[in-house]
Parts: structure tokens; sequence; C-alpha cells
């Protein structure tokens, strides 16, 4: 086997993190083919890229613009205005900003004119399909996983008509409203035939764990999924508390899928920035280990949106092996954090956890979210080698490439337990 020098392994470690294709575990896109009854569902071009929801959060500090006058525009004069204020009036350092032009650069547009009519040029005249496959292809992803909701008007005709996304597209099923937005969801439960009430009394619990049955049947999901927020605890008394143990985790268990929790958000701090005046808050974890010490039988994949949460999630996942971390969730998914996370993780659970998704809104996002973050894996990979190597231990290349897998790719599959 070849062994590797210490010279070797800056590069041996790049090409090896380059080369292993992706499983994307948590986005936000869409299967082309998958339509609400406006139109696609999938976001994708140049000017969906400008008028991402963490680039209107950011253009509202340089302007003086009203959202709600912002959000009246169409959306080629609000891209207009985030492309004259973020990138000509301002340099785009931001990590949304350069990643914009990461990715324009790797679909081979020339940024240097900084005419953003060139690059939306660039793009016109590609379908779709066209996009998906240069998108997937240069950010080498093999599958995407999907955040699919059947509280949304705009998604759910798709799923009703037994629509199914086209071959490495796969959904999750992401049920919110079910554990943070309860009151709102009984009545919609109702309208759709299932014999729910507030109180979940009577035959609620068994009509919840069937409309859950119903969609994991439609979505095939590899997972099901919610975010929430930084006080949510279990159990509390709360209906929540109810749904989340009588519905929701013997239904994940009956259906052999994981359930995922996105820890810490904290929704509309700002509302009159929509999608981008969510905010983030410190939780309190100890329901964690409680519902992976209470429901062995059960996996669970999770993931938080404090800085000051990580530390205590990982030595959590130290303690469970059905507890599974994953990703630099959102307001994580900066370099400075994601370098900081992995390292920790690395240095307390060795390969066994999942650094990264990339939670892409837009397809392109792709390229820019996996092209940064596999350099930074790279580069703390090569020191944790390297550490290795300082004790005589020689990593082999089929080693490393072993541990790319199992980090990238198969970590995720052994988890939900099915083959790609
Ligand atoms: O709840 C989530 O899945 C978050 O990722 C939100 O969608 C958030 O708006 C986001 O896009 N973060 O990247
Ligand atoms: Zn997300």
């Amino acid at each position: 086997m070849a062994q590797l020098t210490l010279s070797d392994l800056p590069r041996a470690v790049r090409e090896i993190v380059e080369r292993q294709p992706i499983t994307d575990m948590h986005t936000h896109l869409y299967s082309p083919n998958m339509r609400s009854p406006h139109g696609p569902l999938l976001l994708w071009g140049a000017d969906a890229l400008l008028t991402y929801h963490y680039l209107v959060a950011e253009v509202m500090r340089w302007s003086d613009v009203e959202p709600e006058e912002f959000f009246g525009w169409p959306v080629q004069r609000q891209a207009d205005l985030i492309w004259q204020k973020l990138f000509i009036e301002h340099s785009p350092l931001s990590e949304a900003g350069r990643g914009v032009l990461t990715s324009f650069k790797a679909l081979g547009m020339d940024v240097r004119s900084r005419d953003l009519g060139d690059l939306r040029t660039a793009l016109a005249g590609v379908s779709a399909e066209q996009q998906v496959a240069r998108s997937l292809q240069l950010a080498h992803l093999d599958h995407v996983v999907m955040t699919n909701d059947p509280f949304d008007d705009a998604e759910r005709p798709f799923w009703l008509s037994g629509g199914r996304p086209q071959a490495g597209f796969h959904a999750a099923l992401r049920i919110d409203p079910l554990l943070r937005g309860w009151s709102e969801a009984v009545p919609r439960l109702q309208g759709w035939g299932y014999r729910v009430d507030g109180a979940l009394s009577g035959a609620s619990a068994a009509e919840v764990q069937r409309f859950l049955h119903e969609w994991v049947e439609r979505m095939a999901p590899l997972y099901m999924a919610v975010s929430l927020p930084p006080d949510f605890t279990y159990p509390d008394g709360t209906v929540a508390s109810r749904v989340l143990a009588e519905c929701i985790l013997p239904v994940c268990r009956e259906a052999g899928i994981p359930f995922a929790m996105m820890i810490g958000s904290e929704r509309l701090v700002n509302p009159a920035l929509r999608t981008a005046g969510d905010a983030l808050g410190r939780a309190a974890l100890g329901y964690v280990a409680r519902l992976a010490r209470e429901y062995p039988h059960n996996r669970f994949f999770v993931t938080v949106l404090s800085r000051e949460n990580q530390h205590e999630l990982i030595v959590l996942a130290r303690k469970f092996r059905n507890l599974m971390v994953f990703g630099c969730w959102w307001f994580m998914n900066n370099p400075v954090i994601i370098e900081d996370m992995t390292r920790m993780r690395l240095e307390l659970l060795g390969t066994s956890f999942i650094p990264q998704h990339s939670d892409a809104r837009v397809l392109e996002q792709v390229i820019y979210k996996w092209a940064h973050s596999r350099a930074i894996i790279a580069r703390v990979l090569v020191d944790k080698y390297a550490d290795l190597m300082a004790t005589g231990w020689v990593p082999e290349r089929a080693e490393i490439e072993r541990d790319v897998a199992d980090l990238l790719h198969d970590n995720f599959w052994r988890c939900v337990g099915k083959q790609p």
C-alpha cells in the first residue's frame, strides 16, 4: 500500500477531498421537474443568487429602502440594488457575497467586467436541467436531499398528484408546524380529513401518525426533520412533547428513518425582513440527551445554530451512538466557524460525524458552498494527519480515502440505513 510522507500529505489530502463525491444531506433545492401551480419550484440563475435572503439582510444595512417596498420590486431590480450596494459600492467580503463570485467563476463567467448584464446574459439560454447537471458536476455531488414540507401549499400538489423527483434528488419530510405551530396545524390537518383536536385527545395521536405515514409513503423521505426554537424542550407538558413522543418518534422508528433536529432558530426576529428576518439563540440541550437515552431505537441527526452549543453537542454525540452530528448550519456556515467546528469534531469524535451540508436554496450555491467547505475540511484534515504522523503512525492513501468517504458520504447513508 502507498505510504505517504509528510511532504506528500497536503497535496494528497486535497486531491482526495476534491475527488470525493458528496451527498448533500440538507438543501432547499428541488428536482427540476417539481412544479407548483405557479411554475418550477427550483431557484437558479444570477438574479436568484443575488437575492438570496442572506444578501437581502446584508443590503438592508447599506440601503435606506424600506423592506416592504424592496419586496414589491421585480427580482431583477432587487438584484440590481444588491449588486450595486454589496459588490460595487462595497467589496463583497461576506461569505454570501464572495460565494456568488465563486459560483460565477466556476461556471466560466468573467466577473472582472463587474457588469451584471453580462453575467445575466452568460446564464441566459441554459435550461434548468442543463444548469442542474452543470452545478452538481462542478460541486461533485452525487445525491441531493431536499426539504419537503406537506404544509407548503406550493409543493403539496406535486406530491398529491403522484409526482416523483428525478434520480439523485431525495426527500426529507419537514414537519415544523407539528412541533412549533400546532395551533395553526390543527385546522389544516382537520381540513385534510385527519380527526385531530388541539388537546391531542381521542384519536388525535393516531391521526397524526396516519398523516405522517401517508407522507412517508408519498415522499419516501430519507429522514424526517424539524427546525426548533432555542427554548424548545422535552418533555414540557405541552402538546408538542406528546406529538414528538406519541407520533413523530414512533413513525420514524416504524419507517426506519432518522429524525433530524435543527436546534436554535429564532423565527422572524425582524418580521419586516421575511425569510431574512430569522436569528438564533443558545439552546439548553439536555433534552437531546434525554431523547437519545429514552429512544435508543431511534436515530437522530442533530445540528445547532449557536456557536456556544457546538462543543456541548459534540460531547453528547460521544455519549450516544444514535446521535449523528451534522453540518455547519446557516449562521455557522462561515470559514472561521467551519474550521473551528471541524477541528473540535475531529478531535472529539474522530471521523464519526458529518462535517457539512450546503443548505443551498439556489441551485448554483452548491458550487460555492462546497468549494469553500472542501478547502477548509482538507486544511483541517492535513493538520490532523500530520499530528498522527508525528507519532510514527503513517496513514496510507487508501485509509485517508476511506476516512474522507465516511465524512462526506458514507456516514450519512449508514445513518439512514440505505445504499445510495
Ligand atoms: O430551517 C432551515 O432549514 C434553515 O436552513 C432556513 O431555511 C434558513 O432560512 C436557511 O436557509 N438557512 O441557510
Ligand atoms: Zn435549511
